[in-house]
């Protein structure tokens, strides 16, 4: 019988959203613990060598890094999300890549201190996206018919958008129909929906609301 899989997991880290995708287009059962990250328990620094999410537990194995959970689900549970081809896999790897590339600048861009470190993440989003409006060429995902571990990456990335939107329009999506389209169908897909907790959106806004950024004051401005 296979081992059991637990996943060790944040109501909203992006990371762990991507597993939680795959696994659910894989159609694995697990178990999702969410744990609190400003209060790391023992146990998860115990199993956790860089004491982030996702871990994913097999058996009495953990492994950690999203991108190496996603291999080894690629490896081990049917339906893959990479393509054969091995040039067109590598080419999603470094898509994927390039997804957690854009994670980061997004933490740089709501934790950004001052307006001109907050307009120049601003300008540093808006870069990426264009990069990535020129190579998704497909419909309805990344790369045509078939949902990929890329799609199950930017599934979450768009997500912050949905909380960003209410705050102001940034720009920072202006003007590229390709991820505009690519959007709408990761946010219709229900891996992508089921993949977070109704609360997410609330969540959202009260983490931003603690990171006392530039973007927290311009939250509270436009909810007063
Ligand atoms: N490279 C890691 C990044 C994971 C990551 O940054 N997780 C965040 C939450 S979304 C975390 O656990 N942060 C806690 C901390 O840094 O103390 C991965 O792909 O799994």
């Amino acid at each position: 019988m296979a081992a059991p899989l637990r996943l060790i997991s944040h109501k909203l880290c992006p990371y762990v959203q991507r597993a939680v995708i795959a696994l659910s287009e894989k159609g694995v059962a697990f178990e999702r613990i969410d744990i609190d990250l400003a209060n790391k328990p023992d146990w998860f620094l115990v199993i956790s060598p860089l004491a982030k999410t996702p871990v994913l537990q097999v058996g009495d194995t953990a492994i950690f890094e999203s991108a190496v959970i996603l291999e080894y689900l690629e490896e081990t549970q049917r339906k893959p999300l990479h393509p054969a081809d091995p040039l067109a896999r590598a080419e999603h790897r470094a898509w994927i890549e390039f997804g957690s590339a854009v994670l980061n600048d997004i933490a740089g861009f709501y934790a950004a201190p001052d307006e001109a470190t907050f307009k120049a993440k601003t300008l540093q989003l808006e870069q990426r996206f264009a990069r990535l409006e020129a190579r998704v060429a497909a419909s309805p995902w990344f790369d045509g018919e078939s949902f990929s571990l890329v799609d199950a990456v930017f599934g979450p990335v768009f997500r912050y958008f949905d909380v960003f939107d209410e705050i102001a329009d940034f720009g920072i999506l202006a003007g590229k129909p390709i991820l505009a389209r690519w959007r709408k169908a990761l946010a219709a897909r229900p891996s992508v929906q089921s993949a977070v907790s109704v609360d997410y959106p609330a969540l959202l806004r009260d983490f931003l609301n603690r990171r006392n950024s530039w973007l927290s004051g311009l939250q509270v401005r436009a909810a007063a």
